[in-house]
């Protein structure tokens, strides 16, 4: 059997880079499209990524953009994919509020252009086509758990966005009998997410204030609920999605909601931290009660968090929680991390990367800092 052929937008994303591991180790020819950057972006899949004068040439790295027609035109059709997996989008919540109509551009009318092209190509029998959507379509709750049938009611540009890429998806699957989906993929996370998304920026900040390196944690919206996974497992059930029958969208998450407060103290208690809260609202703070660890010498009663309402957003979404019945039983996709796992390997790989920043602090160089 001819080996199959996938296109990756956003392959340089958290969710990009696990899945072209993922495919590459199913023996797909990987083609992903990454965006012009005055600075190398490819950290997150430098260690697939072949010198192009090799002869094995199973990873290929497009240079693209979703805001622009003909370069995805020109792409497709050179590619020829089996599979195109659409990840690119402007995907942070809060920026979408600064940057609403790039946001729109990329992650709504971005989708359509891949629909489009791939029509436009005559591809429709061939090329799959699977779309990230997102739980921030639910929005201000309607219903819990939200599953594949609960009425959306978006709260961000970036959400409005998406609600369109998620209906285009439909009606080009409905209209043109074309093989799209849509993944309705709850928060997913890993050492690899993005630093200014909240897991990533708590275990950051874990990892540096332990080790002396900062000495507070700033955060929003304390009281947010989320459905957290890992977005090893979530890959997996974007690949299963194209792999059906027949296409239809999934809701893919793990069914237990936590709150960012609950999050901040289990990835302080993974260091040996024990933290409590006091205050309510903005002037809610963390403050270490007991430090269990002889290597990090945190005096209790030190403050380490603390709220800034500059993280709150116009209008928040307060709580989510995935029903994954259906990706359960007709996927038979299941979840292998649970969140304390999920935290303790974001911690981990945190407490790692700061160790070198901290031997060069010891050996006396000036550290930059970066701040969110
Ligand atoms: P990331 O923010 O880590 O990655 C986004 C990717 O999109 C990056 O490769 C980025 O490139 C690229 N990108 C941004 N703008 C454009 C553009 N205009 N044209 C082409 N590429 C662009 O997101 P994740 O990996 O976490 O998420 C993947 C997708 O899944 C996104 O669409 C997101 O909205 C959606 N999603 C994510 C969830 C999550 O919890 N992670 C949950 C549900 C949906 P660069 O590296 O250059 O910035
Ligand atoms: P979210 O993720 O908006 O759910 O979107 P994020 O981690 O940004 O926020 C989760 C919740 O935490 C609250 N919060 C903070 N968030 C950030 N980023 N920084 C803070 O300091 C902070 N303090 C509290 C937020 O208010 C929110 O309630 C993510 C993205 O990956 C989307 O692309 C994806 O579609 C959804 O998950 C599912």
């Amino acid at each position: 059997m001819n080996k199959k052929i996938a296109l990756v937008t956003g392959i340089t994303g958290q969710d990009g880079a696990y899945l072209a591991d993922l495919l590459l180790s199913k023996g797909y020819e990987v083609h992903g499209i990454k965006r012009r950057s005055s600075l190398f972006n490819t950290d997150r899949i430098d260690h697939i990524y072949h010198d192009p004068h090799d002869e094995d040439q199973r990873f290929v790295l497009h240079y693209g953009d979703l805001s622009d027609s003909t370069n995805l035109i020109r792409i497709i059709q050179q590619v020829q994919p089996d599979e195109i997996y659409n990840l690119g989008a402007m995907s942070h919540v809060k920026v979408s509020f600064d940057t609403p109509e790039y946001t729109a551009n990329a992650d709504g009318i971005g989708t359509l252009r891949i629909l489009e092209a791939v029509r436009l190509l005559n591809l429709t029998k061939k090329t799959k086509i699977y779309q990230a959507s997102t739980s921030e379509l639910y929005g201000l709750v309607q219903a819990v758990p939200q599953s594949e049938t609960t009425p959306f009611y978006p709260r961000s540009p970036y959400a409005v966005a998406k609600l369109y890429a998620y209906w285009i998806t439909v009606n080009y699957r409905e209209a043109y009998n074309m093989f799209a989906c849509n993944g309705i993929l709850f928060n997913h996370e890993s050492p690899l997410r993005g630093e200014t998304f909240v897991t990533r920026k708590i275990t950051r900040a874990v990892a540096k204030i332990a080790m002396k390196l900062q000495g507070k944690l700033f955060l929003g919206n304390l009281d947010a609920q989320r459905d957290w996974g890992h977005a090893k497992d979530y890959v997996e059930a974007m690949y299963l999605i194209l792999q059906q029958e027949v296409a239809e969208d999934f809701v893919i998450a793990t069914g237990v909601t936590t709150t960012v407060r609950e999050f901040v103290r289990l990835a302080f208690a993974e260091v040996g931290i024990e933290v409590e809260f006091k205050g309510t609202g903005e002037n809610e703070k963390g403050f270490v009660v007991k430090c269990n660890n002889p290597d990090f010498q945190l005096e209790a009663g030190t403050e380490v968090v603390s709220v800034d309402s500059k993280y709150f957003r116009p209008t928040e979404v307060e709580l989510l929680i995935g029903d994954p019945t259906k990706s359960n039983e007709k996927l038979g996709w299941k979840p292998k991390y649970d969140l304390q796992a999920l935290v303790k390997e974001m911690v981990a790989a945190d407490l790692e990367l700061f160790q070198r920043e901290k031997l060069l602090k010891d050996s006396g160089y000036k550290i930059k800092n970066q701040f969110e």
